[in-house]
Order: C-alpha cells, then sequence, then structure tokens
C-alpha cells in the first residue's frame, strides 16, 4: 500500500467516516493533535516499554514527526528533539487508544510559535507549579513559555543593579497576598527544565506603563518622583514611568541588559500594553529609546500590539494580538496596530482575549476568573476559532504563532491555575497545531481528550470537569 494510501486509510479510521477523506487527507501535515480514541481502554503502550525504533530524518519540517506500525517493530522518525518527544507520546496515545496498528502517519505544526503565557506579577506563581505547568506543555506540543513578570502589583524577577524591585517591589499582589519573586538562579534552572522539554522562555518587563511596583522601589522613576504605596487593586492602565528622565532609559538599560543575559532565547518581551495615562508623543518617544535597548542587547522584540503605535519597531519584531476575534472599533485601532508590525517586517503571535485568556471563566458560574472581553469562555469557544479568520490582512504567513494567556488577577493557589488552564489549553494548542482541516475531519476536541485526561491524572494535574466532557 502506499503511503499516501495508508494516510487515507489512518483518516477512515481515525474520524470513522470511510466516505469522507478526500484529497486533501493526504497532506503531510493535516492531523489533530488530539487524536479521536476509539475506546477508553489504557493499555501499557510499546512506545512506554522501549521496543520503538527511533530514526532521525533531517528532511521532516521543523518538529515534525512520522509515525510507521506496518512493521513487526513501530519506527518514529523525527525531524528533531521535539519531533522524537511529540512522535513517541502520539503513538503512546495511538496504542491507548487501539489505533496504532499498520498505520503510516505524519505530523508537523501549522505554526512555529505556540504557547502560554502565565502572569506572575498579580500573584507570583512559585517553580515548583511552574513545572508543572511545563510538563503540561510538552504533552500538548506547546513550545514557548512567556513569563509575565512584572506589573502594577509586582516585580518577580531579581535585578543585582536594581536590588529594591525585588527586595521592596515583589513583597506583594492583588489583595495584599501572592508576593515572592524569582531569582536569577531559579530563572536559569526553571530554562533549562524548560528547554529539556523543548520550551522557550519569553520573558516580559511590561513597559513604560504597568511599572508601579517598580515606582514604589524607587520612586525617582516615577514622573512626580514621589513615592507610593504598594498597589493591591485590579485596575489596569493608571502607571507610567517618567519618559522625560534620563534615570529611566538607564534603569530600562540596566534591566535589559541582566535580562538579555539570563535569557536563551531570541525574545525580550516588553509589554507597551494599557499604557492609558501617556500621551501619544510620550509613548513614541519612549518607545524609540527602548526599542533601540533591546537591539543593543542582540534581542530581538516581542510586545503587545500597541507598540505598533510605533514606527520604529526593528524587522524581525513580534506582536502580540490580545483584543478580540473581531477587533473592537473602540477608538485604539488594535487591528491597525497589529497590522503595522507586519508593515515593519514583523509578525504576530495571536492571542484574542475572548478565546484564549484562560484567565476568563469557563461560565457564569465559575467561581473565579475574568469576564472582560464580553463574558466567559467555554472550552469549546476556546477550541474553535481560526487564526487567519481574525484581523482583516492578516494571513498565514504574517502569523508566527497563537498564545494563550493566563493573568492571575483572581488566581492564588497552584490548583487554581492548573483548572483554568486545563483542559482549555488543549484547545489553544489544538488550534496552533493542527490545520483547520484535520480538526473539521477529527470534530469536536471534548471526547478526543481521553488520553490527554488520563497523562493529567497520571500527572496530578487537576483540570475543570466542564460540562463538554460529558
Ligand atoms: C488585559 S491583555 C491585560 C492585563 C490584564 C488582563 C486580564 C493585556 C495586554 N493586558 O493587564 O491582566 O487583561 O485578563
Amino acid at each position: 500500500m502506499s503511503q499516501a494510501d495508508n494516510n487515507v486509510a489512518w483518516y477512515a479510521r481515525l474520524v470513522r467516516n470511510p466516505s469522507k477523506p478526500g484529497p486533501e487527507a493526504m497532506m503531510h501535515d493535516d492531523v489533530p493533535l488530539v487524536p479521536a480514541p476509539r475506546h477508553l481502554v489504557r493499555t501499557i503502550g510499546r512506545a512506554a516499554s522501549g521496543q520503538v525504533r527511533l530514526e532521525r530524518d533531517p528532511g521532516l519540517p521543523a518538529e515534525g514527526f512520522e509515525i510507521d506500525t506496518r512493521g513487526a517493530q513501530p519506527v518514529i522518525r523525527y525531524a528533531d528533539a521535539a519531533g522524537a518527544t511529540y512522535g513517541r507520546d502520539a503513538l503512546r496515545h495511538l496504542e491507548d487508544a487501539g489505533i496504532a496498528g499498520g498505520i503510516l502517519l505524519h505530523d508537523s505544526p501549522r505554526f512555529p510559535h505556540r504557547g502560554l503565557m502565565i502572569d506572575l506579577a498579580r500573584h507570583m506563581v512559585e517553580v515548583p507549579t511552574l513545572r508543572e505547568v511545563i510538563d503540561a506543555m510538552v504533552g500538548l506540543r506547546l513550545n514557548h513559555l512567556h513569563l509575565h513578570l512584572t506589573d502594577d502589583q509586582g516585580w518577580r524577577l531579581e535585578i543585582r543593579s536594581w536590588p529594591r524591585l525585588t527586595t521592596v517591589g515583589a513583597a506583594g499582589g492583588v489583595g495584599g497576598t501572592g508576593g515572592g519573586f524569582l531569582t536569577q538562579r531559579d530563572y536559569r534552572d526553571l530554562q533549562a527544565y524548560a528547554a529539556a522539554r523543548h520550551i522557550t522562555l519569553v520573558p516580559e518587563i511590561d513597559l513604560p506603563g504597568h511599572t508601579h511596583a517598580a515606582l514604589v522601589a524607587y520612586p525617582e522613576l516615577a514622573p512626580a518622583g514621589v513615592a507610593t504605596q504598594p498597589y493591591e487593586g485590579m485596575e489596569v492602565g493608571f502607571s507610567q514611568l517618567d519618559v522625560h528622565a534620563e534615570r529611566t532609559y538607564a534603569f530600562v538599560a540596566d534591566v535589559l541588559h541582566e535580562l538579555a543575559d539570563l535569557t536563551e532565547g531570541p525574545y525580550l518581551h516588553i509589554g507597551g500594553d494599557e499604557c492609558l495615562a501617556m500621551s501619544q508623543e510620550d509613548y513614541l518617544l519612549f518607545a524609540r529609546r527602548v526599542l533601540g535597548l533591546v537591539t543593543a542587547t542582540g534581542k530581538r522584540v516581542m510586545a503587545w500590539h500597541e507598540l505598533g503605535r510605533s514606527s520604529d519597531l526593528p524587522p524581525g519584531s513580534v506582536g502580540q494580538y490580545w483584543d478580540l476575534t473581531t477587533p473592537r472599533q473602540d477608538g485604539i485601532g488594535h487591528a491597525e496596530r497589529a497590522r503595522s508590525f507586519l508593515a515593519q517586517g514583523g509578525r504576530l503571535v495571536l492571542s484574542p482575549g475572548d478565546v484564549a485568556y484562560l484567565d476568563h471563566k469557563y461560565d457564569a458560574d465559575t467561581d473565579l476568573g475574568l469576564t472582560w472581553s464580553g463574558g466567559p469562555t467555554s472550552l469549546t469557544q476556546a477550541a474553535t476559532w481560526e487564526p487567519t479568520a481574525l484581523i482583516p490582512g492578516v494571513g498565514e504567513e504574517a502569523i508566527l504563532g497563537v498564545e494563550a494567556t493566563c493573568f492571575t488577577e483572581t488566581i492564588t493557589t497552584r490548583e487554581d491555575l492548573l483548572r483554568m488552564l486545563l483542559p482549555r489549553l488543549a484547545a489553544t494548542a489544538e488550534v496552533a497545531w493542527s490545520t483547520p482541516a484535520a480538526r473539521e475531519r477529527a470534530g469536536d476536541l471534548a471526547p478526543r481528550l481521553v488520553g490527554l485526561r488520563a497523562d493529567w491524572e497520571a500527572a496530578g494535574l487537576g483540570y475543570e470537569r466542564v460540562p463538554e466532557l460529558g
């Protein structure tokens, strides 16, 4: 049987609808991230028992793999270390579902950037929990963990040249709880833990707004230059650095220098969002200076889409779009600012607020979570959006990837964090990994989560029992 025929057979079995597979079913990357299980019985797969042959194949697309179970011994061909891990996981899930025999399938990601942002600033998230989040991410083939390290309520990364950022600025969080910070040693250890799981850390220092905690630590960086009390509320948009003081740029240069030194990945995320109390002129002045400072570190810029207000973006900058699946016409010009990154030689990572914000309630009755995007976000909503359908003029090539976010205003414990992430993180991951055709053919995500749920349970990772899970 030819490879293509086999692929068709695979889809026929996968979707249990032999009449459906058409020519597009033969695309090499046209497999849903989460396969459809045939039954719910868990077996100890051969993938787990080590009887699988692993073969590197440099011809495969990055992070891609091929599973071939037509012969006596299953073979996994892989492009790179990530592909080998993903291939082993996929084979194990197929075996557990009883559908691993006699198949040849290829899989590789639709988008190179598949991320999750965790907010450590509103409430600290401790290192052991971050490691568990990383464990969940690798099972979902997510490859970027973006850490929102600073905000009005707390500064969470040790900066040796400005020690009060953490001795003073890390004391509290929303409601006065959730203080703490990462030492540089913690950060490096976490980065190594992530790298071993094919995950790149993207550190974010949010500038020039969302900086109240830094101003409490160093009042001389504030426009008024006066000491302020720690902020424990949930409002946004009120704080800013003094963009007219040279010491502000000395501060930013020091922070970015230490951050770049710590960071193995190519990007430093510099925020840029919701700087609502600053004039356009001042914002653009600051943007020009800070963009130059990032470039001087040798790193690339990542920022929230508002930084598209600036026309000084270095080529290769990445804008993170956080407005809704249908951009709002609220005078801020979300779509225009996102497109500005493309016009300046950059690309976009999409985190639409109404489907990728996993800090949102699942439904009106969820005891924690926000709803600012217009309502709760169900598993189904998180799973059923199409990246190329959001912003007019932003198509496949403009999209570097997709990222879920989890801000922590209402999230204070490991358990709460995990149940806001899971199962919805699987939905964002599938949107980031799989083609629309594969997702459509595979049908609803919830019934396909059996293998992942078993993995989460085995790892002690709690998840929300949403109605779609039955
Ligand atoms: C918007 S999205 C924010 C955060 C909030 C979050 C809550 C973005 C760039 N900024 O400051 O924490 O909503 O969901």
